[in-house]
């Protein structure tokens, strides 16, 4: 139904993406992507890039005044520090990053010419695609939301801190826990029917293309192997007007495949930047003798930023199983579907 492609280099000319299945007949406004891609530059711990850039999309194709038209959406963003030409050569990989895997597989002879890619930069692509998501979502009342829950081990908003600021004086890295919840998803999006179908196996598929991300439940998650069925799954109740309900989500919105109408609550777990100020040990990769990783410039943590990042690809995802199972060429078309469902269920 939706698709997307990205491209672009981190320090080259700038990040592009292009969504396409995006019906006709949507407002876009641009102010709400560019919101977007500033929330996924904040946080504390971020590093001095996110100072040099001011992350703005431009929409280049499928708008007209504002409206879409159905036609391939392009957004490109800037990269203000397009430097991909005058970077030192990397030949030290760093343990945790793309660097060793991708430059044997690619047979390069400057690990920078993976790094590029692999970096984290791309996820302004995804961002910017989620926010549209978003904004068609928003049409339905479907809202995202995400928040940090641990950094290092710590719960607290002044142990998180404490945790980043520790990080920053020894030269180290620290990651996380966050969370994402969707608020009034309608039962019935994604099917039991094919694997690669399943509501649950797409969003933690979206997730974990996130660089940085080892982990990704839903609801109770991994606590569901601790207990046993009759504490963990979720009593069915019906009233009149209301329709169908549970008193409890541990199943975070969906069984079987299926959204079930409750919030979808997912937690991702991500893992400490590798890029290390205090490198650890690594190979030069012409002499093949012991080397320190390679230092680049990078930032001690981004778990805040991971959560916007992942509440863009929940969008996606969620946005090609509304339109998989609201299937219209304009937005009219898929809001009367949406109506018709909704009266048959209720
Ligand atoms: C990022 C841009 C990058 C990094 C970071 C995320 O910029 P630079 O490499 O010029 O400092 O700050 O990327 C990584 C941490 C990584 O491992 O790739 C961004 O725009 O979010």
């Amino acid at each position: 139904m939706l698709r997307y492609l990205t491209a672009g280099e981190s320090h080259g000319k700038a990040i592009v993406a292009i969504l396409e299945g995006m019906p006709a007949g949507l407002h876009l406004e641009l102010d709400r992507i560019n919101k977007e891609l500033k929330r996924r530059q904040q946080g504390f711990g971020r590093g001095k890039r996110m100072q040099i850039e001011r992350d703005r999309g431009q929409i280049i194709s499928g708008l007209k005044n504002n409206i879409t038209l159905g036609s391939p959406i392009a957004l490109l963003i800037q990269n203000k520090d397009y430097s991909i030409e005058k970077l030192k050569k990397v030949i030290s990989p760093r343990p945790g990053h793309a660097d060793l895997a991708g430059f044997l597989k690619y047979g390069f002879s400057d690990i920078r010419d993976v790094l590029e890619r692999a970096s984290a930069r791309s996820t302004v692509a995804t961002v910017g695609i989620g926010a549209i998501c978003k904004i068609f979502l928003g049409e339905f009342g479907i809202k995202i939301f995400s928040k940090v829950l641990s950094i290092g081990g710590r719960h607290s908003k002044q142990g998180m801190r404490e945790k980043i600021t520790e990080a920053v004086k020894t030269k180290d890295t620290v990651g996380g826990i966050f969370e994402v919840v969707v608020k009034r998803v309608p039962v019935g999006l994604g099917t039991y029917a094919q694997p690669d179908r399943r509501l649950d196996s797409r969003l933690a598929g979206g997730i974990m293309s996130i660089p940085g991300i080892k982990g990704v439940e839903i609801g109770l998650g991994f606590d569901y192997a601790e207990k046993f069925g009759s504490e963990v799954h979720d009593a069915i109740y019906y009233t009149r007007g209301k329709g169908y309900f549970r008193k409890t989500n541990n199943a975070g919105g969906i069984e079987g495949g299926i959204s079930n109408g409750e919030d979808i609550i997912l937690h991702a777990c991500m893992k400490p930047i590798s890029t290390l100020l205090n490198p650890l040990d690594s190979v030069n990769i012409i002499t093949r003798r012991p080397a320190k990783a390679t230092v680049e410039r990078s930032d001690i943590c981004v778990v805040d930023a991971a959560g916007v990042v992942a509440e863009s690809a929940c969008a996606f995802v969620l946005a090609d199983a509304f339109l998989e199972k609201f299937a219209g060429d304009s937005l009219k078309d898929i809001k009367q579907a949406y109506r018709n469902y909704l009266r048959r269920i209720i």
